[in-house]
């Protein structure tokens, strides 16, 4: 008689868990919509990361990018916010407990319209969370009405013309002081996958924009943020390898063409250069070649911006150790005594 096979292993990452537990919910969105392409990233990158989900913050606004958090993550906190609110409500999560990892997804109208307040302040104070933007250039969930981020020209399908300005959220984001700041499109899984994984790695605000197609109401002829329209005019700057830290690998690179980033975590993050000269480290740089590839009517992807040991907001408020969420109360709470004295010195 043959003797059976042996099972084959089951796949695991480095804290020992299978990709299973990085998924969620069964996704209620359009079959083909950009943003299940992107949840999709999310769990290979966390897995590949090796995050325990349990440490994880996971927040949104309202919109169809903002239920994507349901679909990843089932095991991660999750807090489901207002439209255009979530930056407040990540702020306070994460100063109340500073242990945990961030991650928010928004989309342009959540971000660009009723929120561009909210997401104007999270940039500057560099708060350590991922914020994606899932940017379709429409206002998805309440059919398809043109969004912020919708550019000039750009067609509904019934024939109405955008012709106001839209607003470069990556731009916006460098000129504002975030650290890390790219963009990607939902289709590109490499380059997603890569950026998605050194924002796991940075200590800071991580601002990535993905070009996420709505196929229901803006993948037409005459949408510029439909499928074959960002993939004929996406301008990647760099081609991007991660080598994580608990990888012992070192790292070969063409000094010139290449550049290396070592990241908060140790990390190491090289970025070989397809823009001729293009250094991510320069603000002023980024900002102009956002400008350039806007007027060429082109996508500029990848690593945009990045500054890898800026002083991030918790920091810099210089916070206790421990977590204020699990502060005991004799800590938090003045003795009797104290409050005596106060009243006292008052009379
Ligand atoms: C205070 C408030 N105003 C307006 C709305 C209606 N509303 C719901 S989602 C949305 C826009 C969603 O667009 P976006 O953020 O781009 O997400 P998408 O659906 O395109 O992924 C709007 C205007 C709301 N829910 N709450
Ligand atoms: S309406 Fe558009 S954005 Fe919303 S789920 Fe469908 S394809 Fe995605
Ligand atoms: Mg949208």
């Amino acid at each position: 008689m043959a003797t059976p096979a042996a099972p084959s292993p089951k796949k695991i990452n480095r804290i020992g868990l299978e990709p299973v537990a990085y998924r969620g919910g069964k996704t209620t969105l359009c079959a083909g919509c950009g943003h299940n392409a992107i949840s999709e990233r999310i769990i290979d990158a966390f897995y590949e990361m090796g995050v325990d989900p349990t440490r994880v913050l996971k927040l949104s606004g309202i919109g169809c990018s903002s239920k994507s958090p349901a679909y990843f993550l089932g095991s991660a906190h999750g807090f489901n916010s207002v439209h255009g609110r979530m930056p407040s409500v990540a702020t306070g999560a994460l100063l109340a407990n500073r242990t945990m990892l961030g991650i928010g997804v928004s989309g342009d109208g959540d971000t660009g319209a009723i929120g561009i307040g909210q997401f104007v302040h999270l940039m500057r104070r560099n708060l350590p969370l991922i914020y994606v933007i899932e940017d379709n250039g429409c206002y998805g969930l309440t059919k398809g009405q043109f969004s912020p981020t919708a550019d000039v020209g750009s067609r509904l399908k019934n024939g109405v013309v955008n012709d106001l300005p839209p607003i470069d959220v990556c731009a916006l984001a460098v000129e504002l002081g975030a650290t890390f700041v790219a963009r990607s499109f939902s289709g590109d899984k490499k380059q997603l996958l890569s950026i998605l994984k050194a924002a796991i790695s940075h200590r800071g605000t991580c601002m990535i924009d993905v070009i996420s197609p709505c196929v229901t109401f803006n993948d037409h002829e005459g949408s510029t943020k439909s499928y074959a329209y960002v993939k004929e005019h996406d301008d990647p700057l760099n081609e991007i390898s991660f080598v994580p830290f608990f990888q012992d690998i070192s790292v070969d690179y063409e000094p010139g063409t290449s550049m290396p980033v070592r990241m908060h975590d140790g990390s190491t993050l090289v970025l070989r250069k397809l823009e001729e000269s293009y250094d991510p480290t320069n603000r002023t740089e980024a900002i102009r070649t956002l400008h350039d590839a806007n007027r060429r009517g082109e996508f500029a992807t990848g690593i945009i911006y990045i500054e890898p040991d800026g002083m991030d907001f918790l920091t810099m408020l210089n916070l206790v150790d421990e977590p204020l969420a699990t502060l005991p109360l004799e800590v938090t709470r003045p003795p009797r005594a104290a409050f005596d004295a106060i009243l006292d010195a008052h009379t």
